[in-house]
């Protein structure tokens, strides 16, 4: 960067405008920050009445839900539906209920100065909270954190123990996300009174429950509310433009305070925004573009409010990466280095816990992927967990964090009120996710009816929105139209587009991959002159089905599919072809349906996380590409 626009860099308005009323920080322990996990086994009830509504009018909330009826043990983190040996509550669509008692330490109830924060990672689809029978906050969306202060809540019945009953509902409408909806079957003579099912447009279950942690922590009264950074850098200095928003009063001193990943003393400054040098700057890099990848540093923010009465002391710290992100008309770049994806896409997903936050599988996942030689991944079809993106950050895996707007296939999904919607989610998406290194990009959606008039609007509404939120990353859909009907694409900064030749269409005809794939990558490129990546390819294998010459479900034809492939990968590499994520990492659950053989058998690796024959040809390609595109020292 030249001297000119590093001075503009630094002048420019701070480009990250806080979305949201309030900050979203990731729970952290401090000096000053308490944190009480509140997961394991928390009472259960679904409520299965016709209408789904006896725990609101019987106000199930009001009294423990083990005096309202049958009570089951339900884990949290997890989602409920694969728990049981009850098909009834795997397929269960509505309003399920969850209740337990905390002990809440003493010093959190005495001390007025302490704010207590009750904290759900997330819930699918539909939530309210409600602490002692009183209603403290609602959420719609099942992918994001949402979080209540409960401070004089707990402190008006301090001996009590505090109950926290939360009801979820996993009901999608057109106006959710994603959409779905209710079809009643009114035909007596084929279906009970009051049958109904879920249509959905999206080939991954529908699963539900508390899927992620739910906490309990403190703050000061008055506290580090958010903090938002912006970071780059010139020859061997790195800037690190930041911004605190404090909350709760009155006059105070913040001191920011850098240290590297050993814990020296970097850089330092005060107030509430400003600019952090970093001399010698250790650079966040992805994971086999460099020797040392994943550099982070700490911003330790200190907090010091005095009043005429009390003081407040707070202290929050944010790992961080410094490293920029650029997109040209062909290439990726990633401090100023075209960067190549090779790389998959997954899901939460495994056997028993359905999408529920699980550290083993979590990290039996990364090891996987560094093993393929994986260098980044897209969290297709939502956001994934908090600690997962923390585990990109510090491994150096590069993040297309995708919002939930996928199955948007109907026209009525393009009106106003979805669109307000998915405005709201990508807020509450970056306000959770712009602090993350390893996020290089946003995806609005996956696989939209692009082709539909509205969808113009639409997507450029969102997507201009999107990079209001946020103008330091890129900002895509992900499309399975043709180039011609696309009417979304002039807005996106990359063309990100799945394709499944030789599998959903010309079935079985391996042959014809090379020449209708370049065809669409050419078409691509002459319409929108933007760098492309096949963000899906791929086929279902069956584990141990065998064929040879190929034949469809074989892991033979899996590996025949993805070889052909990268035949075309190959060729357009050097021009404008950056990047390429097979479909799928693992196996993964779906609703029931002709297609599907007990889930999507598109993984690599089964749904226990072995490998099929592909997982060899990959890694095989993932380490050339990594020796070919980056920059990897020789041995
Ligand atoms: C793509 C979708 C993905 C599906 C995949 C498939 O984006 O969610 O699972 O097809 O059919 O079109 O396997």
């Amino acid at each position: 960067m030249s001297v000119w626009l590093r001075v503009l860099w630094l002048l420019s308005v701070f480009g990250t405008v806080l979305p949201l009323d309030g900050g979203m920080l990731f729970p952290r322990e401090s000096s000053f920050r308490e944190v009480k996990e509140l997961n394991g086994l928390w009472d259960f009830r679904a409520d299965g009445s016709p209408n789904r509504n006896e725990g609101f009018e019987k106000a199930w909330h009001k009294r423990q839900l083990a005096e309202t009826g049958p009570v089951i043990e339900m884990p949290v983190p997890a989602s409920y539906n694969d728990i049981t040996q009850d098909p009834t509550l795997r397929d269960f669509i509505g309003w399920v209920w969850y209740d337990r008692e905390v002990a809440v330490p003493a010093r959190w109830i005495s001390d007025q100065g302490t704010r207590v924060v009750l904290r759900v990672g997330s819930a699918h689809y539909y939530s309210i909270v409600w602490v002692n029978g009183e209603k403290v906050t609602e959420h719609e969306g099942g992918h994001l954190p949402f979080e209540a202060e409960i401070s004089s809540l707990i402190r008006r019945e301090p001996t009590k123990p505090c109950r926290i009953t939360i009801a979820v509902n996993n009901t999608l409408t057109l106006e959710t996300l994603p959409p779905g909806t209710i079809q009643y079957m009114n035909d007596s003579s084929r279906y009970p009174d009051g049958f109904f099912v879920q249509n959905m447009d999206f080939d991954f279950f529908n699963y539900a429950g508390i899927h992620r942690s739910v906490l309990l922590y403190t703050t000061p009264k008055v506290y580090v509310d958010d903090i938002t950074v912006e970071t780059n850098f010139m020859d061997n200095t790195g800037l690190i433009r930041y911004k605190v928003s404090v909350r709760g009063g009155f006059s105070n001193t913040l001191n920011i305070t850098l240290m590297d990943k050993d814990g020296h003393f970097v850089a330092s400054s005060n107030g509430s925004s400003g600019v952090l040098r970093v001399v010698d700057v250790k650079l966040w890099w992805p994971y086999l573009m460099h020797e040392n990848p994943g550099y982070l540093y700490s911003m330790k923010v200190h907090l010091i409010a005095v009043s005429e009465t009390s003081t407040y002391e707070d202290e929050y710290t944010l790992p961080l990466g410094i490293r920029t992100v650029n997109v040209t008309n062909t290439q990726f770049l990633i401090n100023n280095k075209p960067f190549y994806f090779h790389g998959v896409n997954k899901h939460e997903d495994a056997d028993i816990r359905g999408r529920g936050f699980d550290w083993p599988l979590i990290v039996k996942d990364f090891n996987l992927m560094k093993w393929l030689g994986v260098n980044s991944f897209r969290t297709s079809h939502y956001p994934y967990a908090e600690e997962i993106l923390q585990m990109c950050d510090r491994h150096g895996i590069v993040l297309i964090d995708e919002c939930p707007g996928v199955g948007i296939k109907d026209i009525r999904s393009f009106g106003n009120a979805s669109l307000s919607h998915h405005l709201v989610v990508m807020d509450e998406l970056v306000r959770r996710d712009k602090n993350h290194p390893s996020v290089v990009m946003w995806s609005v959606a996956n696989e939209p009816a692009s082709e539909m008039p509205p969808a113009e609007f639409y997507f450029k509404t969102l997507i201009e929105h999107t990079k209001a939120l946020d103008q330091t990353r890129p900002v895509t859909y992900v499309t399975i139209a043709e180039a011609d009907m696309d009417k979304g694409g002039p807005y996106v900064d990359v063309v990100c587009v799945n394709s499944y030749f030789a599998w959903y269409f010309d079935q079985g005809r391996l042959d014809i991959v090379p020449l209708q794939l370049s065809t669409h990558f050419e078409n691509w490129y002459r319409k929108y002159q933007r760098p492309i990546i096949q963000s899906e390819y791929g086929a279902d294998a069956v584990p141990g089905l065998h064929m040879d010459p190929p034949m469809m479900f074989t892991e033979e034809y899996q590996n025949a599919l993805l070889q052909s492939y990268h035949d075309v990968f190959d060729q357009k590499r050097n021009q404008y072809f950056i990047g390429e994520l097979i479909w799928n990492f693992a196996d993964f659950m779906t609703a029931q349906g002709i297609y599907r053989v007990v889930g999507n058998k598109k993984g690599i690796f089964t749904r226990q996380r072995q490998p099929k024959a592909a997982a060899f040809l990959l890694r095989k390609r993932y380490w050339r590409l990594a020796n070919e595109t980056g920059r990897l020292l020789p041995d």
